[in-house]
Protein backbone atom coordinates (compact mmCIF):
# COMPACT_ATOMS: atom_id res chain seq x y z
CA UNK A 1 0.00 0.00 0.00
CA UNK A 2 0.82 3.40 -0.63
CA UNK A 3 2.00 5.30 2.33
CA UNK A 4 2.15 9.39 2.09
CA UNK A 5 2.81 11.85 5.02
CA UNK A 6 0.30 14.24 4.11
CA UNK A 7 -2.47 12.09 3.63
CA UNK A 8 -2.59 13.51 0.35
CA UNK A 9 -1.90 10.84 -2.75
CA UNK A 10 -1.87 12.41 -6.03
CA UNK A 11 -2.00 10.95 -8.91
CA UNK A 12 1.35 10.97 -9.94
CA UNK A 13 2.40 9.61 -6.91
CA UNK A 14 0.19 6.89 -6.86
CA UNK A 15 0.98 5.65 -10.50
CA UNK A 16 4.78 6.49 -9.73
CA UNK A 17 3.92 3.62 -6.65
CA UNK A 18 2.40 1.30 -9.57
CA UNK A 19 5.01 1.13 -11.82
CA UNK A 20 7.11 0.39 -9.12
CA UNK A 21 5.16 -2.65 -8.26
CA UNK A 22 6.03 -3.83 -11.47
CA UNK A 23 10.00 -4.04 -11.77
CA UNK A 24 9.83 -4.25 -15.77
CA UNK A 25 7.69 -1.23 -16.06
CA UNK A 26 9.11 1.65 -17.42
CA UNK A 27 6.95 5.02 -16.33
CA UNK A 28 5.61 5.61 -19.71
CA UNK A 29 2.08 4.92 -18.75
CA UNK A 30 2.64 7.18 -15.53
CA UNK A 31 3.42 9.69 -17.88
CA UNK A 32 0.71 9.49 -20.39
CA UNK A 33 -1.70 9.96 -17.14
CA UNK A 34 0.13 12.51 -16.13
CA UNK A 35 -0.53 14.29 -19.75
CA UNK A 36 -4.14 13.27 -19.92
CA UNK A 37 -4.72 14.74 -16.53
CA UNK A 38 -3.02 18.02 -17.69
CA UNK A 39 -5.09 18.18 -20.74
CA UNK A 40 -8.33 17.83 -18.47
CA UNK A 41 -7.62 20.22 -15.77
CA UNK A 42 -7.08 23.08 -18.21
CA UNK A 43 -10.48 21.95 -20.13
CA UNK A 44 -12.10 21.87 -16.51
CA UNK A 45 -10.88 25.12 -16.41
CA UNK A 46 -13.05 26.33 -19.34
CA UNK A 47 -16.02 24.12 -18.74
CA UNK A 48 -16.46 25.31 -15.27
CA UNK A 49 -16.85 29.29 -16.27
CA UNK A 50 -18.07 27.98 -19.37
CA UNK A 51 -21.69 30.01 -18.89
CA UNK A 52 -19.29 33.44 -18.09
CA UNK A 53 -16.78 33.53 -20.57
CA UNK A 54 -18.03 35.26 -24.46
CA UNK A 55 -17.58 32.83 -27.16
CA UNK A 56 -16.57 29.43 -25.69
CA UNK A 57 -20.26 28.51 -25.44
CA UNK A 58 -22.29 27.71 -28.08
CA UNK A 59 -22.33 25.80 -31.77
CA UNK A 60 -19.22 26.26 -33.64
CA UNK A 61 -21.12 26.02 -36.77
CA UNK A 62 -19.18 22.38 -37.95
CA UNK A 63 -20.45 19.58 -37.26
CA UNK A 64 -18.46 16.12 -36.58
CA UNK A 65 -17.87 12.46 -38.52
CA UNK A 66 -20.72 12.09 -37.11
CA UNK A 67 -23.28 14.80 -38.43
CA UNK A 68 -23.26 16.00 -34.69
CA UNK A 69 -23.35 19.84 -34.04
CA UNK A 70 -19.50 20.74 -32.80
CA UNK A 71 -20.19 22.70 -29.57
CA UNK A 72 -16.89 25.00 -29.07
CA UNK A 73 -15.88 23.66 -26.07
CA UNK A 74 -15.49 20.20 -28.26
CA UNK A 75 -13.58 21.58 -30.75
CA UNK A 76 -11.27 23.40 -27.93
CA UNK A 77 -11.09 19.84 -25.80
CA UNK A 78 -10.16 18.27 -29.17
CA UNK A 79 -7.35 20.30 -30.09
CA UNK A 80 -5.85 20.96 -26.88
CA UNK A 81 -5.95 16.95 -26.18
CA UNK A 82 -4.17 16.26 -29.69
CA UNK A 83 -1.40 19.06 -28.99
CA UNK A 84 -0.59 18.19 -25.09
CA UNK A 85 -0.30 14.17 -26.58
CA UNK A 86 1.33 15.08 -29.63
CA UNK A 87 4.00 16.68 -27.27
CA UNK A 88 3.98 13.83 -24.67
CA UNK A 89 6.90 11.43 -24.38
CA UNK A 90 4.68 8.54 -24.86
CA UNK A 91 2.00 8.80 -27.34
CA UNK A 92 2.40 7.64 -31.29
CA UNK A 93 -1.21 9.53 -32.31
CA UNK A 94 -4.82 9.32 -31.23
CA UNK A 95 -7.94 9.13 -32.62
CA UNK A 96 -10.90 10.74 -31.37
CA UNK A 97 -14.95 11.66 -31.71
CA UNK A 98 -14.06 14.74 -33.17
CA UNK A 99 -11.68 13.78 -36.40
CA UNK A 100 -12.59 11.60 -39.39
CA UNK A 101 -8.90 9.98 -38.89
CA UNK A 102 -6.83 9.02 -36.74
CA UNK A 103 -3.91 11.56 -35.95
CA UNK A 104 -0.39 9.85 -36.37
CA UNK A 105 2.19 11.82 -35.44
CA UNK A 106 5.18 11.68 -37.39
CA UNK A 107 8.28 13.79 -35.39
CA UNK A 108 11.29 12.25 -34.82
CA UNK A 109 10.01 11.02 -31.06
CA UNK A 110 6.58 10.26 -31.39
CA UNK A 111 7.81 7.51 -33.75
CA UNK A 112 9.39 5.42 -31.22
CA UNK A 113 6.21 6.54 -28.81
CA UNK A 114 4.62 2.98 -26.95
CA UNK A 115 1.27 3.72 -26.59
CA UNK A 116 -1.61 5.30 -28.54
CA UNK A 117 -4.65 7.28 -27.87
CA UNK A 118 -8.86 7.26 -28.24
CA UNK A 119 -11.12 9.91 -26.66
CA UNK A 120 -13.84 11.50 -26.69
CA UNK A 121 -12.71 14.92 -25.65
CA UNK A 122 -16.05 16.30 -24.10
CA UNK A 123 -18.77 13.58 -24.00
CA UNK A 124 -22.33 15.06 -23.33
CA UNK A 125 -21.05 18.50 -24.83
CA UNK A 126 -25.07 19.17 -25.71
CA UNK A 127 -25.52 19.56 -21.48
CA UNK A 128 -22.95 22.32 -21.47
CA UNK A 129 -26.08 25.08 -21.60
CA UNK A 130 -27.70 23.75 -18.86
CA UNK A 131 -25.08 22.84 -16.94
CA UNK A 132 -25.19 18.94 -16.44
CA UNK A 133 -21.92 16.71 -15.86
CA UNK A 134 -19.99 16.14 -18.83
CA UNK A 135 -17.21 13.93 -19.30
CA UNK A 136 -13.91 13.15 -21.24
CA UNK A 137 -13.19 8.98 -22.03
CA UNK A 138 -9.93 7.99 -22.93
CA UNK A 139 -8.55 4.66 -24.05
CA UNK A 140 -4.84 3.31 -23.71
CA UNK A 141 -3.50 0.79 -26.41
CA UNK A 142 0.21 -0.69 -26.74
CA UNK A 143 0.48 0.14 -30.36
CA UNK A 144 1.24 -3.40 -32.52
CA UNK A 145 2.93 -1.41 -35.06
CA UNK A 146 6.96 -1.78 -35.19
CA UNK A 147 8.58 1.57 -33.39
CA UNK A 148 10.31 3.75 -35.56
CA UNK A 149 7.56 4.68 -38.14
CA UNK A 150 4.16 6.36 -38.44
CA UNK A 151 1.48 4.24 -36.05
CA UNK A 152 -1.17 2.82 -38.00
CA UNK A 153 -5.21 2.62 -37.88
CA UNK A 154 -4.79 -1.43 -36.97
CA UNK A 155 -2.78 -0.14 -33.95
CA UNK A 156 -6.50 1.81 -32.71
CA UNK A 157 -8.84 -0.66 -34.17
CA UNK A 158 -7.94 -3.16 -31.55
CA UNK A 159 -10.64 -5.58 -29.56
CA UNK A 160 -11.36 -3.99 -26.09
CA UNK A 161 -9.63 -6.82 -23.67
CA UNK A 162 -6.17 -5.13 -25.26
CA UNK A 163 -6.28 -2.06 -23.85
CA UNK A 164 -3.72 -1.40 -20.94
CA UNK A 165 -5.90 1.46 -19.71
CA UNK A 166 -8.89 3.29 -19.81
CA UNK A 167 -10.78 6.06 -17.81
CA UNK A 168 -12.66 8.75 -17.51
CA UNK A 169 -12.57 12.76 -16.03
CA UNK A 170 -16.17 14.08 -14.92
CA UNK A 171 -16.32 17.27 -15.12
CA UNK A 172 -19.23 17.75 -12.43
CA UNK A 173 -19.84 19.09 -8.71
CA UNK A 174 -16.63 17.80 -8.43
CA UNK A 175 -13.55 17.08 -11.19
CA UNK A 176 -12.94 13.78 -11.14
CA UNK A 177 -10.59 11.03 -12.71
CA UNK A 178 -11.67 7.46 -12.42
CA UNK A 179 -9.15 5.11 -14.52
CA UNK A 180 -8.71 1.50 -14.48
CA UNK A 181 -5.77 -0.62 -15.61
CA UNK A 182 -5.42 -4.64 -16.00
CA UNK A 183 -4.95 -4.87 -11.94
CA UNK A 184 -7.24 -2.10 -10.77
CA UNK A 185 -9.83 0.84 -10.68
CA UNK A 186 -9.11 4.41 -8.87
CA UNK A 187 -10.98 7.47 -8.54
CA UNK A 188 -8.90 10.62 -7.58
CA UNK A 189 -11.02 14.00 -7.11
CA UNK A 190 -8.77 16.99 -8.61
CA UNK A 191 -8.16 19.47 -5.13
CA UNK A 192 -8.08 22.66 -6.55
CA UNK A 193 -6.17 24.62 -4.45
CA UNK A 194 -2.96 22.63 -5.40
CA UNK A 195 -4.29 21.61 -9.07
CA UNK A 196 -3.56 17.68 -8.57
CA UNK A 197 -5.94 14.62 -8.95
CA UNK A 198 -6.22 12.95 -5.85
CA UNK A 199 -6.90 9.72 -4.86
CA UNK A 200 -10.32 9.71 -3.30
CA UNK A 201 -11.92 6.35 -4.45
CA UNK A 202 -9.48 3.70 -3.85
CA UNK A 203 -10.87 0.28 -5.46
CA UNK A 204 -13.50 0.74 -6.53
CA UNK A 205 -16.43 -1.70 -6.91
CA UNK A 206 -19.46 -1.96 -8.92
CA UNK A 207 -22.18 -3.47 -6.55
CA UNK A 208 -23.39 -6.99 -7.74
CA UNK A 209 -26.66 -6.04 -7.07
CA UNK A 210 -28.45 -2.77 -7.92
CA UNK A 211 -32.08 -1.19 -8.00
CA UNK A 212 -31.38 1.87 -10.65
CA UNK A 213 -31.95 1.71 -14.32
CA UNK A 214 -30.35 4.25 -16.95
CA UNK A 215 -31.95 4.78 -20.13
CA UNK A 216 -33.62 7.47 -22.59
CA UNK A 217 -37.49 6.03 -21.91
CA UNK A 218 -38.33 8.18 -24.86
CA UNK A 219 -37.11 5.55 -27.30
CA UNK A 220 -39.39 3.25 -25.76
CA UNK A 221 -41.81 2.84 -29.36
CA UNK A 222 -38.50 2.13 -31.04
CA UNK A 223 -37.17 -0.55 -28.51
CA UNK A 224 -37.18 -4.66 -29.08
CA UNK A 225 -39.93 -6.59 -26.82
CA UNK A 226 -36.90 -8.19 -25.00
CA UNK A 227 -35.76 -4.50 -24.35
CA UNK A 228 -39.45 -3.38 -23.24
CA UNK A 229 -39.62 -6.28 -21.24
CA UNK A 230 -36.44 -5.78 -19.27
CA UNK A 231 -37.48 -2.40 -18.59
CA UNK A 232 -41.07 -3.27 -17.47
CA UNK A 233 -39.27 -5.71 -15.13
CA UNK A 234 -37.74 -2.86 -13.57
CA UNK A 235 -40.53 -0.65 -13.30
CA UNK A 236 -42.98 -3.25 -11.60
CA UNK A 237 -39.83 -3.76 -8.98
CA UNK A 238 -40.26 0.01 -8.57
CA UNK A 239 -36.32 0.54 -9.39
CA UNK A 240 -35.22 4.15 -9.56
CA UNK A 241 -35.34 5.50 -13.50
CA UNK A 242 -32.38 7.93 -13.54
CA UNK A 243 -31.01 9.08 -16.66
CA UNK A 244 -28.75 12.41 -17.46
CA UNK A 245 -28.41 12.07 -21.03
CA UNK A 246 -24.41 12.57 -20.52
CA UNK A 247 -22.51 9.00 -20.76
CA UNK A 248 -19.61 9.83 -18.17
CA UNK A 249 -22.32 11.17 -15.66
CA UNK A 250 -24.67 8.42 -16.45
CA UNK A 251 -21.56 5.85 -15.25
CA UNK A 252 -20.10 7.39 -12.85
CA UNK A 253 -23.10 6.96 -11.05
CA UNK A 254 -23.67 3.26 -11.59
CA UNK A 255 -19.95 2.62 -10.80
CA UNK A 256 -20.50 4.39 -7.63
CA UNK A 257 -24.19 3.45 -6.88
CA UNK A 258 -24.40 0.44 -8.61
CA UNK A 259 -27.54 0.10 -11.04
CA UNK A 260 -27.22 -0.33 -14.88
CA UNK A 261 -26.67 1.95 -18.10
CA UNK A 262 -27.99 0.97 -21.68
CA UNK A 263 -28.10 2.14 -25.25
CA UNK A 264 -29.70 -0.78 -26.71
CA UNK A 265 -30.26 -0.70 -30.59
CA UNK A 266 -33.52 0.25 -31.97
CA UNK A 267 -35.54 0.25 -35.18
CA UNK A 268 -33.65 3.85 -36.42
CA UNK A 269 -30.40 3.59 -34.72
CA UNK A 270 -29.90 -0.74 -35.51
CA UNK A 271 -27.08 -0.34 -33.94
CA UNK A 272 -27.18 1.72 -31.05
CA UNK A 273 -25.79 5.23 -31.00
CA UNK A 274 -22.58 4.92 -28.57
CA UNK A 275 -19.30 4.36 -30.15
CA UNK A 276 -17.62 1.25 -29.52
CA UNK A 277 -13.76 2.23 -29.38
CA UNK A 278 -13.82 5.42 -27.27
CA UNK A 279 -17.02 5.11 -25.04
CA UNK A 280 -18.09 1.57 -24.87
CA UNK A 281 -14.72 0.19 -24.71
CA UNK A 282 -13.29 2.19 -22.01
CA UNK A 283 -16.44 2.00 -19.76
CA UNK A 284 -16.89 -1.72 -20.47
CA UNK A 285 -13.12 -2.12 -19.63
CA UNK A 286 -13.73 0.05 -16.12
CA UNK A 287 -17.60 -1.82 -15.52
CA UNK A 288 -15.05 -5.11 -15.41
CA UNK A 289 -12.40 -4.05 -13.42
CA UNK A 290 -14.57 -3.09 -10.82
CA UNK A 291 -16.44 -6.29 -10.80
CA UNK A 292 -19.29 -5.79 -13.40
CA UNK A 293 -20.22 -6.35 -16.78
CA UNK A 294 -20.42 -4.79 -20.40
CA UNK A 295 -22.30 -6.69 -23.45
CA UNK A 296 -23.86 -5.32 -26.56
CA UNK A 297 -26.70 -8.01 -25.48
CA UNK A 298 -25.29 -10.71 -27.72
CA UNK A 299 -21.41 -10.15 -27.09
CA UNK A 300 -19.44 -9.15 -24.29
CA UNK A 301 -17.95 -6.11 -25.50
CA UNK A 302 -14.79 -6.18 -24.82
CA UNK A 303 -14.26 -9.15 -27.15
CA UNK A 304 -15.62 -7.63 -30.29
CA UNK A 305 -13.06 -6.92 -32.96
CA UNK A 306 -13.75 -3.47 -34.08
CA UNK A 307 -14.80 -2.87 -38.37
CA UNK A 308 -14.40 0.82 -38.00
CA UNK A 309 -13.13 3.63 -36.08
CA UNK A 310 -16.61 5.14 -35.83
CA UNK A 311 -18.47 1.93 -35.01
CA UNK A 312 -21.41 1.91 -33.04
CA UNK A 313 -22.42 -0.80 -30.93
CA UNK A 314 -25.47 -0.83 -28.16
CA UNK A 315 -24.52 -1.33 -24.81
CA UNK A 316 -26.26 -2.69 -21.25
CA UNK A 317 -23.55 -2.17 -19.21
CA UNK A 318 -23.00 -2.12 -14.80
CA UNK A 319 -24.34 -4.30 -12.28
CA UNK A 320 -23.99 -7.93 -13.04
CA UNK A 321 -27.16 -9.01 -11.29
CA UNK A 322 -28.65 -6.18 -13.63
CA UNK A 323 -26.91 -6.94 -16.56
CA UNK A 324 -28.17 -10.82 -16.64
CA UNK A 325 -31.53 -10.24 -16.38
CA UNK A 326 -31.36 -7.84 -19.24
CA UNK A 327 -29.81 -10.71 -21.21
CA UNK A 328 -32.80 -13.61 -19.75
CA UNK A 329 -35.23 -11.09 -21.49
CA UNK A 330 -33.33 -10.31 -24.96
CA UNK A 331 -32.52 -14.33 -25.02
CA UNK A 332 -36.20 -15.16 -24.20
CA UNK A 333 -37.82 -12.50 -26.76
CA UNK A 334 -34.90 -13.95 -29.40
CA UNK A 335 -36.42 -18.28 -28.55
CA UNK A 336 -40.08 -16.27 -29.07
CA UNK A 337 -39.14 -15.03 -32.19
P1 LIG B 1 -29.72 10.48 -26.21
C1 LIG B 1 -24.22 12.39 -25.51
O1 LIG B 1 -24.65 13.04 -26.70
C2 LIG B 1 -24.13 10.89 -25.80
O2 LIG B 1 -23.19 10.64 -26.79
C3 LIG B 1 -23.80 10.13 -24.52
O3 LIG B 1 -22.98 10.85 -23.67
C4 LIG B 1 -25.17 9.88 -23.92
O4 LIG B 1 -25.21 8.71 -23.13
C5 LIG B 1 -26.05 9.73 -25.16
O5 LIG B 1 -25.40 10.43 -26.23
C6 LIG B 1 -27.43 10.34 -24.96
O6 LIG B 1 -28.17 10.08 -26.15
O7 LIG B 1 -30.19 9.90 -27.53
O8 LIG B 1 -30.41 9.81 -25.03
O9 LIG B 1 -29.79 11.97 -26.12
Amino acid sequence: MIHSSTKLITLDQFTIHETRQFPQATGELSSLLRDIGLACKLINKQVQKAGLVEGILGKQGATNVQGEEQMKLDVYADELLINILRNSSDCAGVASEENDDVVCFDDAYSLNSKYVVLFDPLDGSSNIDCNASIGTIFAIYKRISPLGQCCTKEDFMQSGKNLMAAGYVIYGSSTMMVYATKTSINGFTLEPSIGEFCLSHPNMKCKEAGSIYSVNQGNWNKYSQGVRDFLTTCMDKSYSHRYIGSMVADMHRTLIKGGIFLYPADSKSPNGKLRLLYECNPMAFLAEAAGGMATTGTERILNLVPNALHQRVPIFIGSKDLVNAALACLEKDLATA
